[in-house]
């Protein structure tokens, strides 16, 4: 009988640590869309490199058509709005929240007024 219990207790304890093994090693990135004031494929380029530069973010992906962002990250490491601050401190709008105006004032003019890029978008 007394075996029986130790057999189950190595079961029990070999599922607790095998299902804490699963929970460390499944990735749960999250993903958040954050509407940008990007403008062009510079602004993108900018925007993405900050983000994909950033511990715990993943993946970025800006459509300059829609200007929205699409980050993969990993909530163990930052919060959205900690996404959203490295999009703020790169010059631009995310969401509700209001560019850096350090990080603005340093753009390249097309990224500050639409009207002056070349490029057509
Ligand atoms: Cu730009």
């Amino acid at each position: 009988m007394k075996d029986i219990a130790k057999l189950f207790l190595g079961a029990f304890i070999g599922i607790a640590i095998l299902s804490s093994f699963v929970a460390i090693t499944v990735p749960k990135d999250k993903v958040v869309n954050i509407k940008t004031s990007a403008v062009c494929n510079m602004c993108k380029n900018k925007i993405e490199k900050a983000l994909k530069s950033t511990l715990g973010i993943s993946e970025a992906l800006l459509n300059v058509k829609s200007k929205e962002v699409k980050v993969k990250y990993n909530p163990d490491l930052l919060s959205a709005d900690q996404v959203r601050l490295v999009v703020i401190n790169s010059g631009y709008n995310a969401d509700e929240h209001a560019r850096n105006p350090e990080a603005f004032a340093k753009l390249p003019e097309c990224c500050k007024d639409k009207s002056l890029c070349k490029e057509k978008n």
